[in-house]
């Protein structure tokens, strides 16, 4: 798995061999996504989570995905997973990955480290992602629950949690519910949900925990698994995932169409033109109109044999 998981990051090739040959092992992981600001607790919370799930007789993989570090591997692993232990028991599997080449966002390796994970039969994956930037948002393509983790004391960034954040969390949990204002904080979070009340029927828990003292992880599985039955009996886990398919089919055609379109026409291709366009000699659009006319003439002069 290691290895596998290696490759998507630098043999994307090799990934896609795998799970073309294991595509109908696909679908059976329930994917959660854990988000919230730096140093929240996200990493001790996911830690309790995946022993609280193990103990429940789950198998898990856990990715923790770093925005910061171009580094992949096991290196930084220490330091950033605080329990250690849960990352030693047989049933878990844990990784740090790097966002790079994705603007921060979740990069495609990510992703097909969740296919993998999923294939190779993990019965969850847990993707650790920085609330902050592109990650944050880039989560809810990903995963079918979203955990977003508040923390008292955040004063007027509730507000800013506000815009990105409500709409993409399916659970909230106010973390270090040791420190003061956890209540003020929790209640705030109820007062924004209902004003603003999630459209599709699953009313969002607001649950308080203690992660270094493992206080809460119990609700949060029970909830967590709720949230799963809930999307399944509603229909909206496979509609979900059929989004989410449609999504990354336009993705991958759409970086086809981009290689081969810069195949066609040649490396180096913008830069003169860049220029041009910047100097004020040629405009935008014109630009764009004669590249897409050039194609269209390359392209069917190849007999449209563009497919490899
Ligand atoms: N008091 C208190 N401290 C906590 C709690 N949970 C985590 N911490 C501490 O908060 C600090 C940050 O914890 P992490 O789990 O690394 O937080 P994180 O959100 O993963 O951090 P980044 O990944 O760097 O954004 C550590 O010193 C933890 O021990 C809690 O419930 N109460
Ligand atoms: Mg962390």
């Amino acid at each position: 798995m290691a290895r596998a998981i290696s490759a998507a990051e630098n043999d994307p090739p090799v990934v896609q061999a795998f799970l073309r040959e294991h595509s109908q092992r696909l679908g059976r992981a329930r994917i959660v996504g854990i988000t919230g600001p730096p140093g929240a607790g996200k990493s001790t919370l996911t830690g309790c989570l995946a022993a609280e799930l193990v103990n429940r007789g789950f198998s898990l993989g856990l990715l923790l995905v770093d925005p910061s570090s171009p580094f992949t591997g096991g290196a930084i692993l220490g330091d950033r997973l605080r329990l250690p232990d849960i990352a030693q028991h047989p049933q878990v599997f844990v990784r740090s990955m790097s966002s790079r080449g994705s603007m921060g966002g979740l990069s495609k390796a990510t992703s097909d480290a969740v296919k993998l994970l999923d294939a190779f039969g993990m019965d969850f994956v847990l993707i650790e992602t920085v609330g902050t930037g592109q990650a944050e948002t880039d989560i809810v393509s990903v995963a079918d629950s979203v955990i977003v983790v508040a923390v008292p004391g955040l004063g007027d960034d509730i507000q800013a949690l506000k815009a990105g954040i409500l709409e993409i969390a399916d659970l909230f949990v106010v973390n270090k519910a040791d420190r003061e204002g956890a209540e003020k904080t929790e209640r705030e979070l109820l007062h924004m949900l209902k004003m603003q009340p999630s459209s599709s029927g699953w009313t969002i828990p607001v649950i308080r925990t203690v992660a270094t003292k493992n206080e809460g992880i119990g609700e949060l599985a029970n909830k967590l698994l709720a949230h799963y039955e809930f999307l399944r009996e509603s229909g909206l886990l496979l509609r979900q995932r059929v989004a989410r398919a449609e999504q990354e089919l336009k993705d991958l055609l759409r970086s086809r169409m981009m290689q081969e379109f810069e195949r066609l026409m040649g490396p180096a291709l913008y830069r003169d033109l860049a220029q041009e366009i910047v100097a004020g000699e040629q405009s935008l659009y014109d630009t764009a109109d004669k590249l897409w006319q050039q194609f269209l003439v390359r392209i069917t002069q190849k007999g449209g044999s563009a497919s490899d």
